[in-house]
């Protein structure tokens, strides 16, 4: 890390202002200004969210709509366009990439970004945080709020602090101070249930739940979420966001019937391998961290090859140049193959860090074309029709 980057952690919890609620507002701007309920359209629906202007009358989410109807009689009541917000989710995603290397999606309208290495080029993180809320208000129209601390979970918290439009920042040491401050209510990852418990043990606040021992309250609620709070409460961040590190491999392997040691059969079995591979990469919609092939000789004795930070796969095109240059890298080029494998490394199901990263950074048209392309085919094979891209085996441009 350079001398001017970030040593001590820095974390931003990125956190839409009513987000349905403002995504209606920013598209009607008849409704700016006014209150704006989106939910159930029948009078026995719920509120699911509402603008900061209904909040005013009493409306939250998960009221009854007959009762924000009482409480708003003039106010607008809107159904759901769950399209429409993921759409507008997903372009925000890409802008709060931008800000970061390491964006982590929590849910459709927040998010963590990593700023531990960010140089101080850039700014004060207060600063770093204000151009966020103004990059995204400028191309969506819409606010958010930004919670700053040494760790995911503290900024979890903080970014509820000063909504809407809001940044608050808790400063390297005073996480526990913070923390003793906030209601109960505020501990993320404590419900009804839990509350109940401790409440049983008259413990309704925080500073009340800190002067418990560890020990104490494992008793109390059981040693999860007794070390949880234990954490929780000092401003320890208890990891409850923490990202699974592990990786998991997607693979395809083919015995050959007699052993093999042309080039040519080796390079058309690789591109079908890729092709396979590729396709069960994208249909789980997982994102590609390395590559690596697998190969058996005609005496059984085995050996693998591999690549990290593979950042230019997302295609069977590029997975195919990769595992071709594995092969050539290693294998001296005689000796007869019995078994060849390709293998990508993937990040875990569901988890989007890095993703934009890789797909967007320095993915050029190109890449793009040929994902689409794997797509068609992917689509295609789903119907019955296989294909093989047999046109890349051809390809001699750019070949090592
Ligand atoms: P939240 O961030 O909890 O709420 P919000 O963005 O509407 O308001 P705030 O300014 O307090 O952050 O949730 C984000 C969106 O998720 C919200 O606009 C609607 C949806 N949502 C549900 O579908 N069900 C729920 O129970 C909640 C709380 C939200
Ligand atoms: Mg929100």
């Amino acid at each position: 890390m350079g001398e001017l980057g970030r040593a001590e952690p820095l974390f931003f919890h990125v956190d839409m202002d009513a987000f349905y609620a403002t995504l209606e507002q920013a598209r009607n701007p008849e409704y700016q200004g006014k209150a704006v309920m989106v939910g159930g359209s029948s009078d026995r629906g719920v509120v699911t969210t509402c603008s900061y202007e209904a909040r005013k009358f009493g409306v939250r989410s998960g009221m009854p709509y007959f009762k924000a109807k009482k409480l708003c009689p003039d106010g607008i009541f809107l159904p759901i366009d769950m399209e429409f917000y993921k759409e507008a989710s997903t372009t925000i995603m890409e802008i709060l990439a931008t800000f970061t290397t390491t964006l982590q999606q929590v849910s459709i309208d927040e998010a963590f970004l990593e700023m531990s290495g960010t140089s101080r080029y850039i700014g004060e993180p207060e600063d770093i945080a204000r151009s966020i809320q103004e990059r995204v208000e400028e191309s969506m129209g819409i606010t958010l709020s930004i919670g700053i601390a040494s760790s995911k979970y503290v900024a979890k918290i903080a970014s509820d602090m000063r909504k809407p439009r809001g940044i608050y920042r808790v400063l390297p040491g005073k996480e526990e101070t913070f923390m003793l401050g906030q209601p109960l209510k505020h501990i993320w990852g404590l419900g009804p249930k839990g509350r109940e418990l401790l409440a049983q043990h008259h413990i309704t606040t925080i500073p009340q739940l800190h002067s418990y021992s560890e020990d104490q309250l494992h008793e109390i609620v059981g040693e999860r979420l007794g070390t949880f709070l234990y954490r929780a409460c000092r401003g320890i961040d208890p990891g409850a966001f923490r990202t699974e590190r592990k990786s998991q491999s997607i693979s395809n392997e083919t015995t050959f019937q007699r052993d093999v040691s042309s080039l040519e059969t080796l390079d058309k079995t690789l591109l079908q391998l890729s092709q396979k591979v590729m396709f069960r990469v994208l249909d789980a919609g997982a994102t590609p961290k390395g590559v690596g092939i697998k190969v058996v000789l005609y005496n059984k004795k085995s050996w693998t090859s591999t690549r990290v930070g593979a950042y230019r796969t997302s295609s069977t095109k590029q997975l195919f140049i990769q595992v071709k240059e594995l092969l050539r890298e290693k294998w001296d080029g005689e000796s007869p193959i019995r078994l060849i494998g390709v293998s990508v490394e993937v990040e875990p199901r569901g988890q989007r860090t890095h993703q934009l990263e890789l797909f967007e950074d320095d993915s050029t048209g190109d890449d793009e074309r040929e994902q689409s392309l794997d797509r068609v085919v992917l689509q295609l094979k789903k119907q019955g029709v296989n294909l093989t891209r047999a046109k890349l085996l051809s390809s001699k441009k750019k070949e090592p």
